[in-house]
């Protein structure tokens, strides 16, 4: 395992297909246009953006609900393409970073990841805990369920390529605050380690990132996936995403979250998720693009001082 790549690969990734709001497509692309490449390289790393995915292969004519399931043909396509681009730069040496886009896309970078380190841990910062079976969703969106097809407490015959290869002893979450009775059931069931923000308020971020550290990887030894949907943050900091939940995570304690994983030098691959600029004013998706550039800086190793 290369602890300190020195190329963050970038991958733009303007799919939105795993919920029913548009616009969550554009999220990487106001990412790049916002500098997020070179205040990369300006840290340090070697930078590689191969252009936006436009999933040219994927045609998907006839995608009707399967069951409950929303667009199944295409986030399978779409997910599958990204697992195999994350687990070459991955394989290579690098360091992924996935700009989303939907977290559906989860199932492909966590794919890719777990491709190269099977033993990589998964820090899962977000409101939701995006762990829906097809037995408990809701909505039948995707994007709240990429968690349990990785865990392999759900599956369907579309999705038989996500291998059930992460362990319920190496997923821990920060920030939820909205999540479905079916959900709190499986994470119970499953014994899985979550932080709230109930914990957040009582413990102190600080000893929250500790935590769950502790509880994924207690000698610092295994390569950390962290995936970020930026709706983990509290609304009036990333105010543009398509479902904003109130009482989320501060400025700081997003950041103190990024500042930490860079801290260990274990980072193997980041996600930056549900970047929505279609919704709220200029103002707002300013405010919105620009935390997601600095989440992402935080990760790769800016420090304050
Ligand atoms: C709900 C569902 C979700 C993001 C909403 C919502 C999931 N639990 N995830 N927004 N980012 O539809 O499964
Ligand atoms: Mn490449
Ligand atoms: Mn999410
Ligand atoms: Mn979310």
């Amino acid at each position: 395992f290369i602890k300190d790549p020195k190329t963050v690969a970038i991958i733009g990734c303007p799919f939105s297909g795993g919920q029913p709001r548009a616009g969550v497509d554009q999220g990487p692309i106001h990412l790049v246009e916002a500098g997020i490449i070179d205040q990369v390289s300006t840290l340090g790393w070697k930078t590689h953006f191969e252009g936006h995915h436009q999933f040219e292969n994927i045609h998907v004519e006839h995608d009707p609900p399967q069951g409950i399931l929303k667009r199944p043909k295409l986030v399978s396509a779409v997910c599958k393409s990204l697992s195999e681009v994350v687990g070459k730069h991955v394989h290579n040496g690098a360091l992924p970073v996935t700009l989303g886009g939907d977290h559906s896309l989860a199932m492909g970078t966590i794919s890719g990841t777990l491709s190269k380190h099977p033993d990589a841990v998964v820090i899962w910062v977000d409101a939701h805990a995006d762990i829906n079976t097809i037995e408990t969703t809701p909505t039948g969106n995707i994007h709240g369920m990429p968690a349990a097809f990785l865990l392999g407490l759900t599956s369907a015959p579309e999705f038989a390529w996500v291998k059930p290869i992460l362990k319920t002893n190496s997923l821990v979450y920060i920030g939820l605050r909205d999540i479905d009775p079916g959900e709190k059931k499986i994470l119970k069931q499953n014994g899985i380690t979550a932080f709230s923000m109930h914990e957040v308020d009582k413990y102190g971020i600080g000893e929250v990132v500790n935590r769950a550290l502790d509880a994924v990887n207690p000698y610092r030894d295994r390569p950390i996936h962290l995936t970020f949907d930026v709706d983990a943050l509290d609304p009036d900091v990333a105010p543009s995403t398509g479902t904003p939940v109130r009482g989320g995570l501060s400025f700081r304690e997003g950041h103190y979250i990024c500042e930490a994983i860079a801290e260990t030098g274990l980072l193997a691959a980041l996600d930056l998720m549900e970047v929505n600029p279609s919704l709220m004013a200029e103002f707002d998706v300013q405010k919105t693009v620009s935390v997601g550039c600095s989440l992402v800086r935080s990760a790769l190793g800016e420090t304050l001082l």
